[in-house]
């Protein structure tokens, strides 16, 4: 398999990938989309038009103020440019559904330098670990090899999930004792990696929320233990949340943007959820871009986040 799913640094889709993003957006579409395509199926758009699809999109937990912004957008297209169509009028509503969604031409993971250490972030139950496994499954199909540090030490069951984990993706598990320094095992994995010319340390970090502060006070010193340990590595940070709890997702992410620099979201559970609409509103309210999407909880169940291609997942029926 090697090299088989090098990316290029615009954004195409795989076949592969275009499935998983189907799979993902089943249930948001089942539960409300198939409902705003048939809106758009009326032969005339009216006023009632307008406000059934800022519901609809409330629905489907886009948040009211983006469902705001897009009904906005797309109404006036169609008013300016006096389409006359529903077709058109679901094409304008399309086109500024992709456009909320911001930039979709990151830097890939799979192309950054050897020694990059990625953080994963996020409440406990998110996704983080699962996130870790399947984001160390699709560096490796890149040829890109990985260790894992165990940095959420809170609690023993964490550290053996991790474990299990890195014995199925083959990859290896830098831990110490329950209750140790989460930092001290990021510099150990970190310093490791380095001398073995590892490409990425990915670094599972806790999520308990009771402790908020401390957690956030931990994250940010995790972050500079890892530059100390190497310190040409580059540093990202990845937000894991959970699409299944719609609107609050996006209300965890701003608590923790307020002390952790975030550079990309893992939006997990996208599969398991009518609320896929929060996509929408995660780049629209936090200014930072979905990276990847959670598709179940295989291994594999992981894809980029195409934007055009979820617009199209939500709309099309295939
Ligand atoms: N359906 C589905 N379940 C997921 C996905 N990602 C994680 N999970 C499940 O969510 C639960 C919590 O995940 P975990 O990785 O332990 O969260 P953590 O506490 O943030 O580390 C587990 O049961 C996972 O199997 C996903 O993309 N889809
Ligand atoms: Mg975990």
């Amino acid at each position: 398999m090697k090299n088989l799913f090098r990316r290029r640094s615009t954004p195409e889709v795989t076949e592969e990938e275009r499935e998983q993003i189907d799979h993902a957006v089943q249930k948001t579409k089942d539960g409300v989309f198939n409902r705003i395509s048939d809106l758009f199926r009326e032969s005339v758009i009216t006023e009632d038009t307008w406000d059934e699809l800022e519901e609809l999109l409330i629905q489907a937990d886009v948040g009211p103020v983006t469902a705001s912004t897009l009904v906005e957008s797309a109404r006036k297209d169609v008013e300016r440019e006096e389409l006359h169509t529903s077709v058109e009028a679901e094409t304008a509503l399309r086109r500024h559904m992709v456009e909320v969604l911001g930039s979709d031409e990151h830097e890939p993971l799979e192309d950054m330098e050897t020694g990059t250490v990625i953080l994963m972030v996020g409440v406990n139950g998110s996704g983080k670990t699962t996130s870790t496994a399947k984001l160390t499954h699709y560096l490796q199909r890149y040829d890109r090899s990985v260790y894992l540090a165990a940095a959420d030490t809170f609690r023993a069951a964490a550290i053996d999930q991790l474990r299990i984990w890195g014995e199925r993706v083959k990859a290896r598990v830098v831990a110490h004792q329950q209750d140790a320094d989460p930092s001290a095992v990021v510099f150990d994995a970190v310093k490791a990696a380095q001398q073995r010319g590892v490409d990425f340390v990915i670094v599972d970090t806790a999520g308990r929320l009771h402790t908020k502060f401390n957690l956030m006070e931990e994250l940010q010193k995790i972050k500079r233990v890892a530059q100390k340990s190497n310190p040409d590595a580059r540093v990202v940070s990845l937000l894991v949340l959970d699409a299944t709890t719609g609107q609050n997702a996006i209300l965890q992410a701003k608590s923790f943007l307020q002390t952790v620099d975030v550079d990309g979201i893992i939006l997990s559970k996208l599969d398991g959820t009518a609320k896929g609409g929060v996509a929408f509103s995660v780049y629209n309210e936090l200014k930072v871009p979905i990276w990847y999407i959670g598709t179940g909880e295989k291994i594999d169940d992981f894809a980029p986040f195409n934007h055009l291609e979820f617009v199209n997942a939500l709309f099309e029926t295939r």
